[in-house]
């Protein structure tokens, strides 16, 4: 009982050190869907990179686009490269990782394709 009890504070503790060795810390996991973002609000705490991983559970190709980005470097384990023209672009089932280090500030993210204005979102790193 009594080790259950601390385990919290030991994964607590763990986090820490991570931010500590500069290591990504946190993961931020947004979804497209047919036609919204899963969450649409989102915070991070600033002062340490995180990863930012996008997947699309949607039926249609959905997009990524934000300032964000600019901060961002891809960690997808798939080999193509940023495509400048669409950031950001996921298939239907794919998934991006990006590890992010920006400074503080509200970073809108949206889908560009045609009918798809509705998807917005806000990344706040605070
Ligand atoms: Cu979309």
């Amino acid at each position: 009982m009594a080790a259950g009890r601390f385990l919290p504070l030991v994964c607590g503790t763990a986090l820490l050190c991570c931010a500590a060795c500069d290591g990504p810390s946190e993961t931020v996991s947004v979804t497209t869907e047919d036609y919204r973002f899963v969450p649409n609000v989102l915070r991070v705490k600033a002062g340490s990179p995180f990863i930012l991983a996008l997947y699309n559970a949607g039926r249609e190709d959905h997009e990524f686009v934000s300032p964000v980005l600019a901060y961002g470097t891809e960690k997808s384990g798939e080999t193509m490269t940023l495509d400048t023209a669409a950031p950001g672009l996921l298939k239907p089932g794919r998934s991006l990782r990006f590890q992010v280090s920006a400074p503080p500030g509200t970073y809108l993210y949206s889908c560009r394709r045609k009918g798809h204005a509705n998807m917005t979102g806000t990344l706040i790193i605070e």
